[in-house]
């Protein structure tokens, strides 16, 4: 019998890859949406128009994430195998303005769905999708499974609670429950107001003529960015072991906004620094100390390798801005 999974956040980057790639594993999955018939426009439409997978592969359960009671109705009625919770307010800048909120859908909810889990046929999987963030100015660099938390932003805040919780419940209750501590993944598929998106599309705008500039925050900001389709692959991994645990999911390499500007202006044959300016009102506060983490238990353990490299990332987000924008220009 193929086994079943269960997405929260399935609408979002990481959750329509995930999906995919379970579908090709011959997983049923399953997704909780908070608008039951409004797929059109996310990264699953595709998915959802396809008579062979919609409502015979893949099935959507509508749950408000503050709402125990229906969270519980849905894992109970899907029986899932691996349940994997992505869904969250997922940025940094943003949960400065929506603190409670980011805490209450961030972190409120994993401990939500930990303690429905009590109530969960013994053996269910669960996959917590933690975050660099929370090692917010790190006390260590690299990060590894074993550095503390020491967040900076609500948005790391409630994911230092989660994952905390995550432990807790695994550590108490003997539950098979693994946090991927994820640092920066993108794809053509991310969020229009992080940076890399922005960037790729505001290179394609100005190449076609829609823009005239890009404005944004530092240019001097390093992360350790990977792609989205690495790290997904990567979660799943994590539920495949016999134990759970704890996972860095990074390349290990450091890369600066600079760096993305040269890649997504040259791949259109534009020079960044005739078209881009810095404002006050992207800057974030300012960081000390590098995100940037040690994979090195997910190479060993998992033997999970990321196949992508950056430059090849923005290169392909760029390419598929440039194609989108094109098509909607004509
Ligand atoms: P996205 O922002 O692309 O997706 C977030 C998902 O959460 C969407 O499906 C969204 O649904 C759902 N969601 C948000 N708020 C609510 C709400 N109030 N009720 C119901 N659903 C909600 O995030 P990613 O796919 O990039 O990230 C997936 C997870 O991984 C998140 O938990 C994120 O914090 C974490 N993470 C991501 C990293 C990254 O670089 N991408 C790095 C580290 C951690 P809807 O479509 O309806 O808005
Ligand atoms: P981040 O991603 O905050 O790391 O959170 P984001 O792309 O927003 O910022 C990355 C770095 O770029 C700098 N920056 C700008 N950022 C944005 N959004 N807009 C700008 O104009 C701009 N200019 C410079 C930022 O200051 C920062 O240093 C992402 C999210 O996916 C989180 O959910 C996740 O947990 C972390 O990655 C790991």
């Amino acid at each position: 019998m193929a086994k079943r999974a269960l997405i929260t956040g399935i609408t979002g980057q990481d959750g329509s890859y995930l999906a995919e790639w379970l579908l090709k594993q011959g997983y049923e999955v399953h997704g909780l949406v908070r608008r039951i018939n409004a797929t059109g426009g996310t990264h699953i439409e595709g998915l959802c128009k396809d008579p062979e997978i919609f409502n015979r592969r893949l099935f959507l359960h509508f749950a408000e994430l503050r709402e125990a009671s229906a969270l519980r109705r849905v894992l109970a009625d899907v029986g899932a195998d691996e349940i994997y919770h992505l869904a969250a307010q997922s940025h940094v800048g943003l949960s400065f303005d929506m603190a409670e909120i980011t805490c209450e859908i961030t972190a409120m909810t994993t401990l939500r769905l930990l303690s429905i889990l009590r109530d969960l046929p013994v053996g269910t999987r669960f996959f917590h999708a933690s975050s660099s963030e929370a090692f917010g100015r790190p006390i260590a660099s690299p990060q590894d499974e074993t550095t503390p938390f020491n967040p900076v932003n609500p948005y790391g805040c409630a994911k230092a609670y989660a994952t905390n919780m995550a432990r807790v419940y695994r550590e108490n209750y003997h539950f098979h429950i693994s946090n991927g501590i994820l640092y920066n993944h993108e794809s053509p598929r991310r969020g229009e107001n992080f940076v890399t998106r922005k960037i790729s599309r505001a290179a394609a705008a100005i190449k076609l003529g829609l823009a005239k500039d890009l404005v944004i925050g530092s240019i001097d900001a390093q992360r350790d960015w990977g792609h989205a389709e690495d790290f997904t692959r990567g979660m799943w991994l994590a539920l495949q072991q016999s134990e759970p645990g704890d996972y860095i999911f990074a390349t290990g390499k450091l890369h600066s906004v600079r760096d993305i500007l040269e890649i997504a202006f040259n791949t259109l044959g534009l020079k960044w620094q005739d078209f881009v300016t810095q404002d006050e009102k992207f800057m974030r506060p300012p960081e000390l100390g590098q995100l940037l983490g040690n994979p090195a238990k997910a190479h060993q353990v998992l033997n999970w390798h990321p196949e992508w490299t950056f430059e090849r990332m923005i290169e392909q987000m760029v390419r598929s801005d440039f194609n989108t924008l094109s098509a909607q220009k004509r």
